[in-house]
């Protein structure tokens, strides 16, 4: 088999090409190329070295495909020390997204190149790990502890310019990389330069507070989570120990976060992620339809949300109202978002303006005429999408895909209302539909496959994370959250209170316990669903029976001002006594005898309902496999990424 990595000498430059698709992860192939190539160049008549890639990127990182099966030699660390210890100059030129380990063999470079769209990280931490391969030692030589630990506890990515202003890479290379970098090799021989070695180099100037700064930071953003810490450990490491002392405490604190369960956990999510993308039995050449324009129809919350997600990536969007006061409702909503998104530091006013601008207004739907999509987003009544669909079936030209936003209602008896059910998908966003990144899929009876294919590829193009879901009430998530909404019902009952049962769930990693949740979806939306219900349909009252008095007393959740807690002008939730009051006379008309429950058995008994609703899903056909339910979750739900989402953590435990 040849190997992924190719040496050549031009001129009296070394060469090392790596060529490992799909992101040149640090194989073990990879790894025994590169140290088989540092062998010829260590004794042939080369002055300098260049290790570049072909394909779409440097080096993205080890290859997480061989995690948690038996490591084989060489190992990274071996591979990275052997490339600084060379002892002529080497040069990493880097394109793409230099990630990880791959970053990491760049750090063990002499000196380091990149084009100007290049992207450099440490998203180790991403996957419950820390850079292993000498990264938490390096980084902060170059770049110095602050931006060392800003970059390896976000695991976000930093663009070439800014790593070239920490001092993490030496020369932004214009045009043709290889080129460039030949030529800045040549340079730096005819400079006579040396080996400039990392390991070599002191620590910038530091404030020593910075690392218990840092690790009371992190234990509120990444509650929970262990390598964030470990991270602080390592780079207060490099600053107080020997380099050698130093690499031996990473090489520890990794080992120790590779056996871990959140390491596991979040590989496991890693890829649930990609293989949610996928669609069993859907051909990877099936066609897709372009959709460079598209209407939605509804401007509430949820509809200038998902205006806002399509114009953010640059498609033009007609907003489709009742009335020219509804529109312009609808069009402030969404100037009010992008001036948060500017205000936060999310989006500059440019892009914001940009982003803005492709966003238009009409009451008729005849501006739909010419669009390649509609997403309908008006509020849950069954009857009134059907008038819309029968409404766009009249309107919208022939191959336009024909979306609902719904959140509970049937796809097929919406698309029964055209003459073209194959062109009738579901794409339930999640509220802030702008921000959320989690998209259902919802895939009719009658749903065309390259319909199918058009929306998981836009998904992607809108910076959503899709997964597919057949046909039932609720589909994957919401559907979930039925059972579990129910279980903190019994709780309440039993003998928790709200405070307890949210706690304990947040405790557990929970972005938001459930009753948090229900105030912040308004206990109103419940009431009026279940009042359409025969009491047989609306099930065990005990289920119910506390929001029902809640909403009956005015209370209706963060936006009433109180729910299950009283909430301040900032919609902070306190406690409230007559909610208290509330749940024990509920208690006692239904009979139910209340007792100390600990919070244990508060975890036990909601993430239970979760997987078990969850199996159902799955047996059922309606989720193609279990760890989309886990991307479900995680993403929509507030689920901890580091205990893998609920199917993997049922498994795990
Ligand atoms: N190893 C193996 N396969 C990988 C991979 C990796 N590191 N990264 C991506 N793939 C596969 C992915 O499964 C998919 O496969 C294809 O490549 C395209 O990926 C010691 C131990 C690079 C930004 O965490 O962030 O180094 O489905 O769909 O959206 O310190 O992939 O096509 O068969 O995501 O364009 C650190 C993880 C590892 C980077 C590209 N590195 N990857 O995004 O494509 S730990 C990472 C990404 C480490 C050292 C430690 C992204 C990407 P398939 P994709 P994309």
């Amino acid at each position: 088999m040849t190997s992924p990595v190719n040496y050549t000498l031009i001129d009296n430059i070394g060469v090392i090409t790596i060529d490992s698709p799909p992101v040149n992860a640090l194989s073990q192939a990879v790894r025994q190329g590169i140290m088989e190539a540092l062998d010829v160049a260590d004794s042939d008549a080369s002055e300098a070295v260049v290790i570049i890639c072909d394909g779409r990127t440097f080096i993205a990182g080890a290859d997480i495909s061989e995690f948690g099966k038996p490591l084989k030699d060489p190992w990274l660390p071996e591979v990275v020390n052997r490339i600084e210890a060379t002892d002529k100059p080497v040069i990493a030129a880097i394109h793409g997204t230099a990630l990880g380990g791959g970053f990491e063999v760049a750090l063990s470079a002499h000196y380091r190149c990149a084009v100007a769209g290049a992207k450099v990280g440490l998203p180790e931490v991403k996957l419950g790990l820390l850079p292993g391969a000498g990264g938490t030692q390096r980084t902060p030589r170059l770049a110095g502890i602050e931006a060392a630990l800003q970059l390896m506890t976000s695991g976000v990515p930093i663009a070439a310019a800014r790593a070239m202003e920490v001092g993490l890479i030496d020369r932004i290379v214009a045009g043709d990389l290889r080129e460039g970098a030949m030529a800045w090799a040549k340079e730096l021989v005819a400079d006579g330069v040396k080996p400039r070695r990392t390991s070599d180099q002191d620590i910038p100037a530091y404030d020593a507070a910075i690392f218990d700064g840092y690790r009371a930071t992190l234990a509120k953003r990444a509650r929970g989570q262990i390598a964030p810490q470990y991270i602080v450990d390592c780079v207060e490491g490099a600053a107080t120990l020997s380099f050698a002392a130093g690499l031996a405490l990473e090489r520890s604190k990794f080992a120790e976060l590779m056996e871990g369960e959140q390491s596991a956990a979040l590989r496991h999510f890693f890829f649930a992620e990609r293989q949610a993308a996928k669609v069993d039995g859907l051909s990877k050449d099936t066609p897709t339809r372009a959709v460079e324009s598209v209407g939605v129809i509804g401007g509430g919350t949820m509809g200038g949300g998902i205006a806002m997600s399509f114009a953010n990536a640059g498609i033009p969007v007609t907003l489709i109202e009742i009335s020219d006061d509804a529109l312009a409702r609808g069009l402030s909503i969404i100037e009010r978002n992008y001036a948060g998104s500017v205000k936060r530091g999310k989006l500059s006013e440019a892009k914001a303006a940009a982003c803005r601008a492709l966003i238009s207004g009409a009451t008729d739907y005849a501006a739909l005429a010419e669009v390649d999509m509609v997403i309908e987003a008006v509020f849950e009544d069954p009857q009134l999408k059907q008038e819309i669909f029968a409404k766009l079936d009249g309107v919208c030209k022939q191959g336009a895909v024909l979306a609902t936003n719904t959140s509970y209602q049937d796809v097929d008896a919406i698309a029964a209302a055209t003459r073209r059910p194959e062109d009738v998908i579901g794409m339930h966003f999640f509220s802030p539909a702008h921000i959320m990144k989690l998209l259902e899929v919802v895939r009719g009876e009658n749903t065309a496959d390259d319909v199918l294919a058009t929306c998981m590829q836009l998904a992607k193009r809108i910076r959503k994370v899709p997964v597919v879901s057949r046909v039932c009430y609720g589909f994957i998530g919401n559907r979930m959250l039925q059972p579990y909404g129910q279980q903190s019902q019994l709780l309440l009952l039993e003998g928790a209170t709200p405070e307890q049962v949210d706690g304990a769930m947040e405790s557990w990693g929970m972005a938001m316990g459930p009753l948090r949740v229900f105030d912040l979806a308004g206990l109103d939306i419940g009431y009026k669903a279940r009042a359409a219900l025969s009491d047989e349909q609306k099930g065990d009252p005990a289920t119910y029976r506390v929001p029902d008095r809640l909403v009956e007393a005015g209370r209706l959740g963060q936006k009433s001002g109180s729910g299950f807690y009283t909430y301040d002008e900032n919609r902070k939730p306190t406690p409230d006594p007559i909610v208290h009051e509330i749940i024990e006379n509920a208690a006692a008309d239904l009979g139910i005898e209340r007792r100390k429950i600990s919070d244990e058995e508060i975890v036990e008994r909601l993430i239970s309902a979760l997987v078990d609703e969850g199996r159902k899903i799955v047996d059922e056909g309606i989720a193609q496999r279990s760890s989309d339910i886990d991307v479900v979750y995680v993403y929509g739900y507030g689920f901890p990424a580091h205990r893998g989402g609920p199917m993997f953590y049922a498994d795990s435990v």
